[in-house]
C-alpha cells in the first residue's frame, strides 16, 4: 500500500497492463483489397492518370502492387504534381469507438523500376478522415532497388492534407472521425512533355498504438481509468509503471495524470 499527497487508498483489483496496439499487414495486394484516387493533381493539363494492380515484379518478394503514374507537365516555375491515394477499405480506425491514437508507426518497402531522377515517385503511409487525405512524407525513389520505409511514433502533426476541406492535420483523438489507412504514391515535376513512371509497394505493415491513459483498454478514457490506475499505484502493483522504467514512483503517477487529462 502507497501513501501520496496526504491520501492513502486501499488496493482493489485494479489490473493497469498496456493496452495491446492494433497491427495491420498485408503482403500480398490483392486487387479485391485495395482501390486507388488521384487526390491531387497540379500538373499542367491537370488530368494526370494512373493503373494500379496486384503483380509480381520480382520473385523474391512474391506479389506486391504495381502503379503507373502518367500525367503532362510544364517547365514552369511553381510546382506541379500528383498524388494517388491507395486504399484497403477494410483498415479502419474509428477513435470514438476503438480509442484515441497515441501514435502510428509502419513500414513499407517500395521499387520504382521506372522513374527517371527528374521524376521521381514517392511512397509512404496515407489516412483518409471525413473526405479529407492526409499523407506522411516517406520517401522519393529515383530507381531501381527495393527500399524499406520504416517510421515509428508518428502524430497528428507527422501528417499534412493533400486534398479535402478538412483541418491541416489529422485528429487522432476520441473527437476524431473514423480513418482509413492507406499508402500514397507521388509524382513531381516541372518539365515540358508527357512522362510515366512505374513503381511496386510491398509488405505494409501499420501499427495503431492506442493511449495509455485508457488503462482498462475499452476504447474510451474515463474515470474507471483513473481509478484503476490508482488503485495499481497504491498497491505498488508494476502494473502502475506507466513511463515502463520498471519502477513504481510518483513520475509515474504524474506521467499517468499529464496522459489522462490531456486526453491520452
Ligand atoms: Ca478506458
Ligand atoms: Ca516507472
Amino acid at each position: 500500500m502507497r501513501t501520496m499527497i496526504g491520501v492513502t487508498i486501499l488496493a482493489a483489483s485494479g489490473a493497469v497492463a498496456a493496452c495491446p496496439p492494433r497491427i495491420l499487414t498485408d503482403t500480398t495486394f490483392l486487387n479485391s483489397d485495395w482501390t486507388g484516387q488521384v487526390v491531387y493533381d497540379s500538373t499542367r493539363t491537370q488530368n494526370a492518370s494512373f493503373t494500379a494492380f496486384q503483380t509480381v515484379y520480382d520473385g523474391a518478394h512474391g506479389p506486391s502492387r504495381q502503379t503507373n503514374h502518367s500525367w503532362c507537365g510544364q517547365n514552369v516555375s511553381g510546382s506541379q504534381g500528383m498524388v494517388v491515394f491507395h486504399r484497403r477499405a477494410a483498415w479502419t480506425h474509428d477513435p470514438s469507438l476503438q480509442g484515441p491514437v497515441a501514435s502510428i508507426s509502419y513500414t513499407l518497402d517500395a521499387n520504382a523500376y521506372s522513374a527517371p531522377s527528374t521524376n521521381a515517385v514517392g511512397y509512404g503511409l496515407a489516412i483518409e478522415q471525413n473526405g479529407s487525405v492526409y499523407v506522411n512524407s516517406g520517401v522519393a525513389f529515383h530507381g531501381a532497388g527495393w527500399t524499406t520505409i520504416a517510421r515509428t511514433g508518428l502524430g497528428p502533426v507527422n501528417f499534412g492534407r493533400v486534398s479535402g476541406p478538412g483541418p491541416a492535420t489529422p485528429d487522432f483523438s476520441a473527437a476524431g472521425s473514423p480513418m482509413t489507412f492507406g499508402y500514397y504514391t507521388s509524382n513531381g515535376t516541372g518539365y515540358d512533355g508527357c512522362f510515366g513512371t512505374s513503381s511496386v509497394a510491398d509488405n505494409l505493415a501499420l501499427t495503431i498504438t492506442p493511449c495509455a491513459a485508457d488503462v482498462n483498454c475499452d476504447g474510451s478514457i474515463d474515470d474507471f481509468d483513473y481509478f484503476d490506475f490508482l488503485n495499481a499505484f497504491f498497491a505498488d502493483s508494476m502494473a502502475a509503471d506507466f513511463n515502463g522504467d520498471t519502477s513504481v514512483d510518483d513520475f509515474d503517477y504524474f506521467d499517468f495524470l499529464n496522459a489522462f487529462f490531456g486526453g491520452c
